[in-house]
């Protein structure tokens, strides 16, 4: 090994390199935020997570797994302010990256995961963590944007399984559009009467190959503050987790984790966020 190899850090950048060991995931910062509705500042997202990432432990105890003793590609970030050219790279990026390779990508608004879930193989299933459903028809005069994307993807693609999990905002007309187009939910109610059963095991069991968004805002804003639409009643970090530990015996092909939006954070919300980031590169592995 070199002194650079031995001394120098690739900062910004979140690689690690691992003697041995081939890359098995690689990592894109999507610094997009143009159709913010409430509180821009999504841009600064990816590099605020690199940031926290950098300052915690990568040790997974509770999966007994090591991320300092795995090889992982940070690619950097993919620049544009133009929401559909964002979507058609994404998408194009993800492609060259699935199924070779697990794809983890950090937001940026939510409309992301169009990009991303479009490179997705047919039949992968879609599991999202979101306060919100994302289906309005528009907003704001924009057809296209982070409160519409799942509204357009559904439109275009029909994935088998779509779940979205602690979900509590939204216009009457999406809970409808919901029901209509058969996505399955695991609401806040659910999760505060107890009636959550075996639904997200039984749809991770049904579901062949995942993909898994988690829109930071299904925190409750006390415990992660600095995203762009915060929504009181919301998950613990515990509950979030103990979520994504079921997801160990999935075939997770990518994951995102979006909405960070740093100028209205703490520091916990961008710290949390890189747990997550670690918890779900150790999961998909
Ligand atoms: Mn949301």
């Amino acid at each position: 090994m070199s002194a650079i190899d031995a001394y120098v850090s690739n900062e910004p950048l979140i690689s690690n390199s691992a003697p041995g060991k081939d890359v098995f995931a690689k990592i894109l910062g999507v610094p997009f935020d143009f159709t913010s509705s409430f509180r821009p500042g999504s841009r600064f997202g990816p590099n605020s997570l690199r940031n926290a990432f950098m300052n915690i432990e990568i040790y997974s105890h509770t999966l007994n797994i090591d991320l300092e003793k795995l090889s992982y590609l940070d690619l950097g970030n993919l620049q544009t302010a133009d929401v559909m050219r964002m979507v058609k790279r994404v998408e194009e990026v993800v492609k060259e990256i699935v199924p070779a390779h697990k794809m983890a990508i950090m937001g940026g608004e939510h409309s992301i995961t169009y990009g991303a879930f479009s490179a997705m193989p047919e039949e992968t299933s879609l599991l999202i963590f979101d306060a919100h459903f994302d289906l309005r028809d528009e907003l704001l005069d924009l057809k296209f944007c982070h409160a519409t994307y799942l509204r357009r993807l559904l439109e275009v693609r029909k994935p088998k399984n779509v779940m979205v999990v602690g979900v509590r905002a939204g216009i009457q007309e999406e809970w409808e559009q919901a029901a209509k187009e058969g996505i399955q939910t695991i609401t806040m109610d659910d999760i505060m009467n107890k009636s959550v059963g075996s639904r997200l095991e039984d749809f991770v069991g049904k579901s062949e190959k995942l993909y898994v968004s988690i829109d930071l805002d299904v925190l409750d804003p006390a415990t992660a503050p600095g995203v762009g639409n915060p929504e009181p009643n919301g998950l613990s970090s515990k509950q979030l987790l103990a979520y994504l530990y079921t997801l160990r015996e999935a075939d997770i092909l990518g994951f995102d984790i979006v909405e960070l939006c740093p100028p209205y954070d703490n520091g916990s919300t961008a710290t949390l966020a890189a747990k997550l980031m670690a918890e779900m590169l150790c999961i998909a592995q």
